[in-house]
């Protein structure tokens, strides 16, 4: 550890090293200089909470310039960009030299999931960015108690390396937001290393999050043979008493966070919160799927997240102690978005920094701001959080946000059946990620931006968790909330109305709901799923919500096999033959 530290510091050249231990002194010392350097404005409003604007050109991921820099091109496959790791590091070489100059190299020992794992899952973070450092400290178990596991379990973990790429020279003095229009973020799978240059905004970032728990996780999982996937976890509890676990994969800025804090609307039904970006699931003893959520904080989407949407988030964030970045600021000293309140202030400080009213025109929050809040704010967070062994999983639900074709819920045939319905999972893009919004793309399993190898490969891997020997596998169910009228208006009212959906799935593995078999899989039969006491919402509409409309799916079928034949030969033939399979009863 020693060694790579200071070889990082021969590179990088800061002014001084600061180890993270944790200690509140240490915390209030970073949140302070913060505050002074004007990264951070300490909220008059909200208790232990601080806003942060970032520059306007670091405001989402980077999928353009994110690399997987595995040995070979192939290992890396169609979907990600590649660079020979020596090319790579040939570059980073020379972006790292000096690129602390002036500024605290901060060493963050942090563990990805329980520290006391059977397998805990080590990293050591090098930032220049105190920001990075706060939000670490809220996303990941962070600090000394994490620095003595790493020596208790024999010294290894992922080496994870971040320069915001904006050294200060003698005298320079420093911007809020530092950053580089140059930007990397690379991986390097088979050595289990993460360097990131040049953004400061989440997932480039705070490198235990996308870049290990699921590029560098998920080629770990691929040859230890479990799986790192974008995925919420829920626990649901029907009026008798009765548990079960969900997992739920939906594209960046679609639902994950909402599902996982869902208040459920119909009567006697429970539903508690254990993850809502990022679920490792490993076989149990009883064969079964168990998931734990690795992270230890929320990096939620700010706007749409209200009292009326996603009231568990807003009382998560009333607890304090967040960072929030790029929403709006009140003029008392308190944050707001778009979608928090029916209101809309009079006036505002915008996300850019400008006044900023309702006839602005602009929005007041940037679509990708975020809330970053400590999980066990969250009120509903179910106790088996603590448990490091997880929970086992009785379905995954695969969905993205499509206007036409895909019904709110229908259940796949079986495990193959499922897991090419997530081969072909689409979504129109949204603000997570930088580049056009509102383009309907293929996300495999929502795992696009993040499989850390060959996609196809990936696709193999997931039939083999399947073929596993005495597997208990969960059922796979694909849901649409945002499939639209011919007006434009959702066809399904969505959030805490989610609830039905989640009760019908439930009794789908409870073998207690029915229902009827269609040319792609099992749909809801009439009067299975409970639209009791849901306002103006008649069963007509719902057989519209989930019906499955013939010409509209001959269509996606051609999509689907030109996704196919873009990703090329990994993929399995098992998987083709699904589509073949389809076609057959589809009648075309
Ligand atoms: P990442 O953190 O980027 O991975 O996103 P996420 O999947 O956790 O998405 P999140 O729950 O934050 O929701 C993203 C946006 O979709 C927010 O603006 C929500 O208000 C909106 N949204 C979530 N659930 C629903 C729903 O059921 N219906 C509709 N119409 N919108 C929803
Ligand atoms: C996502 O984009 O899926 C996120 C936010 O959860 S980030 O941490 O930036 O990846
Ligand atoms: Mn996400």
């Amino acid at each position: 550890m020693l060694a790579f530290i200071k070889r990082i510091a021969t590179l990088t050249t800061p002014d001084r090293i600061e180890w993270i231990t944790g200690e509140d002194a240490q915390r209030t010392a970073i949140e302070d200089q913060l505050v002074e350097a004007g990264t951070l404005v300490r909220l008059k409003k909200k208790k232990d909470s601080f806003y942060a604007k970032s520059d306007p050109d670091d405001v989402a991921r980077v999928e353009d310039r994110t690399y997987i820099c595995s040995e070979t091109e192939e290992g890396a496959g169609p979907l990600n960009n590649w660079m020979a790791p020596a090319e790579m590091k040939e570059i980073l070489n020379g972006l790292f030299t000096g690129s602390m100059k002036g500024r605290t190299m901060y060493v963050i020992p942090f563990v990805m999931g329980h520290i006391d794992a059977t397998h805990p899952a080590f990293g050591i973070e090098i930032t220049d960015s105190p920001y990075v450092v706060l939000s670490m400290m809220i996303m990941a178990r962070t600090g000394t108690p994490v620095l003595e596991a790493i020596d208790r379990n024999g010294g290894t973990f992922v080496e994870c390396v971040h320069s915001v790429g904006a050294p200060l020279e003698e005298g320079q003095a420093d911007v809020a937001w530092p950053c580089n229009e140059t930007k990397y973020i690379t991986h390097f799978p088979e050595e289990r290393s993460i360097w990131s240059f040049g953004s400061g905004y989440g997932g480039n970032a705070l490198l235990g999050k996308k870049c290990y728990a699921l590029r560098i996780a998920s080629a770990i999982a691929h040859d230890e043979g479990w799986l790192a996937e974008h995925m919420l976890i829920l626990k649901l509890t029907n009026p008798e008493g009765e548990v079960k676990y969900i997992a739920a994969a939906f594209p960046s800025a679609c639902g994950k966070t909402n599902l996982a804090m869902i208040e459920p609307t119909i009567p006697g039904w429970k539903a508690e919160t254990l993850g809502d970006d990022i679920a490792w699931m490993r076989f149990g003893e009883d064969g079964q799927l168990y998931a734990v959520n690795p992270e230890f904080g929320l990096f939620g989407v700010a706007p749409g997240t209200g009292y009326d949407t996603n009231p568990t988030a807003m009382h998560a964030i009333e607890a304090g102690g967040n960072v929030f970045t790029n929403v709006a600021l009140t003029d008392d000293g308190d944050v707001w978005w778009e979608g928090m309140t029916e209101e809309t202030p009079a006036h505002l400080t915008d996300w850019r920094g400008n006044d900023w009213t309702p006839e602005s025109g602009a929005k007041a929050a940037h679509p990708n701001s975020r809330f970053c809040t400590p999980i066990s704010n969250v009120p509903t967070l179910a106790p088996e959080w603590q448990n490091p062994d997880g929970v086992p999983i009785s379905a995954i639900l695969f969905g993205g946000r499509r206007k036409t074709t895909m019904p709110l819920v229908m259940q796949t045939r079986d495990w193959t059946n499922g897991v090419f319905m997530g081969s072909v999972l689409s979504s129109e893009t949204t603000a997570a990620a930088v580049g056009q919004v509102g383009v309907v793309r293929r996300d495999p399993m929502a795992m696009r931006p993040f499989i850390g190898y060959n996609v196809g490969d990936y696709f193999q891997h997931w039939l083999n968790i399947g073929a596993t020997e005495g597997a208990q596998l969960p059922k796979i169910f694909y849901v649409n909330w945002f499939r639209r009228d011919e007006e434009g208006g959702f066809l399904w009212p969505g959030f805490s109305e989610n609830s039905r959906v989640l009760k019908w799935v439930f009794e789908r593995v409870a073998g207690t709901a029915e229902a009827v078999e269609n040319p792609i899989g099992f749909s809801p039969a009439e009067g299975s799923l409970d639209i009791d006491g849901l306002e103006g919402f008649t069963p007509e509409m719902l057989a519209e919500a989930i019906s499955i409309k013939p010409d509209e799916w001959a269509t996606e079928l051609e999509s689907i096999e030109e996704w196919y034949a873009e990703l090329g030969d990994h993929v399995p033939a098992e998987l083709k033959n699904e589509v073949a399979q389809l076609r057959e009863r589809m009648g075309l």
